[in-house]
């Protein structure tokens, strides 16, 4: 069976996507597209063999040549598609964030909960990416003792002119909370933030670098250097120190040149380069599953444990204090099944 996808959302990321499902993973086919900028999802259409351009998500959720959604539209745009996918009984694969508030994530957790079954995938594409994948095994195999510490860099080269300060909590800062409460098995409890010296190279209305500091409920902590114009390149950096050992991950590049009495390798240019072969596992095992009405990987439950923290950031980056995070009871539909990409805290 090929599955018909219609996505909702065609700039950056919804085209990186499309090539994808279209000329790398297996299974599944782009039905229909849709953008606010119609034009956009006219020419990206005309240029995918079986795809047609539609007006509205509505529109796209609702049609009969669509059997499950993408939805890579702007983040205060995500509710209302996950919403209306869950309402159709489709299965939908939501970018990150979930929605932009707690709110609204729990309005998707009140209707994914009440229709008895999962419907969403979030794209937290780091829980398929090899080297976090063998992080999580060396912690949950016991090789470095009990986690003690997470030390995780966020490094952007820049970021686009519509980029806002908030946008280094919800759109950067919040990849990095999902992925430690994947790698601790563990929910965050209480967030501080602290800003450095501004970097020069930083737009005014930008604060840059930021540091963040969360304590997990088993008592470890973990720290966030998000730096969203360091130049050089996209730098994801992570440690965990155990009671024991540590792991970290390792450079990425795949050779390492000499020439001129030095050595060195290539840092990857952005995240589609950083995470390719993340993004293509997260589409495949997306696919399998949606083809059969199932979902695994990270759940709405993950994408609300992850905009819960971010407010919580936002809060604190505003106080200067710390604060406490508090979550509502987990619902029974996220504490079984998936894959080892699944809800962290399972
Ligand atoms: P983008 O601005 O390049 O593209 C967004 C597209 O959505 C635009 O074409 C815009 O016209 C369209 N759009 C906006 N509102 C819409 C609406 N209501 N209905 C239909 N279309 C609408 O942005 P992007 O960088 O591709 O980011 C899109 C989403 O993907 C964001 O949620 C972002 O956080 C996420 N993202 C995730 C990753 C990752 O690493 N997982 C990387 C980049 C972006
Ligand atoms: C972007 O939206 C992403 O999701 C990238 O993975 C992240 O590194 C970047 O900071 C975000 O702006």
């Amino acid at each position: 069976m090929t599955l018909n996808v219609g996505v909702i959302g065609v700039g950056m990321i919804g085209q990186d996507h499309i090539r994808r499902i279209t000329h790398v993973v297996s299974g599944a086919r782009i039905s229909a597209v849709a953008d606010v900028d119609f034009d956009r999802a006219k020419s990206v259409a005309a240029d995918l063999p079986s795809a047609k351009a539609l007006q509205t998500g509505e529109e796209l959720i609702n049609d009969s040549e669509v059997d499950a959604i993408v939805v890579a539209s702007w983040g205060p745009t995500h509710e209302e598609y996950v919403l209306a996918s869950i309402a159709a009984g489709k299965q939908v694969f939501c970018e990150k964030p979930l929605a932009t508030t707690r709110e609204a994530c729990e309005r998707i957790l009140d209707a994914e909960v009440a229709s008895g079954k999962r419907h969403v995938m979030v794209g937290f594409m780091r829980r398929y990416d090899d080297a976090y994948r063998a992080m999580k095994a060396t912690i949950d195999g016991g090789e470095i003792g009990a986690p003690l510490m997470f030390h995780s860099g966020h490094r952007n080269p820049s970021v686009p002119g519509h980029y806002t300060s908030d946008m280094i909590i919800n759109d950067t800062c919040v990849h990095d909370v999902d992925v430690a409460r994947f790698l601790l098995s563990d929910e965050i409890v209480s967030v501080r933030v602290l800003t450095a010296r501004k970097n020069s190279l930083a737009s005014d209305h930008l604060t840059d670098p930021v540091l963040f500091i969360f304590e997990m409920a088993g008592g470890a902590l973990v720290d966030v250097e998000a730096s969203i114009n360091i130049q050089y390149a996209y730098d994801i950096r992570g440690e965990v120190v155990g009671e024991s050992g540590t792991v970290e991950l390792a450079e990425s590049n795949t050779v390492v040149v000499k020439k001129n009495g030095q050595y060195g390798g290539r840092v990857p240019e952005d995240w589609r380069e950083r995470f390719i072969r993340a993004y293509d596992t997260e589409f495949q095992e997306w696919i399998i599953a949606a083809s059969k009405g199932e979902s695994t990987g990270p759940s709405s439950w993950d994408g609300y444990a992850a905009t819960v923290v971010c407010d919580a950031a936002a809060e604190a980056y505003r106080s200067g204090g710390k604060v406490s995070i508090t979550m509502r009871d987990k619902p029974d539909l996220y504490t079984t099944g998936g894959t080892g990409a699944s809800t962290g805290t399972d």
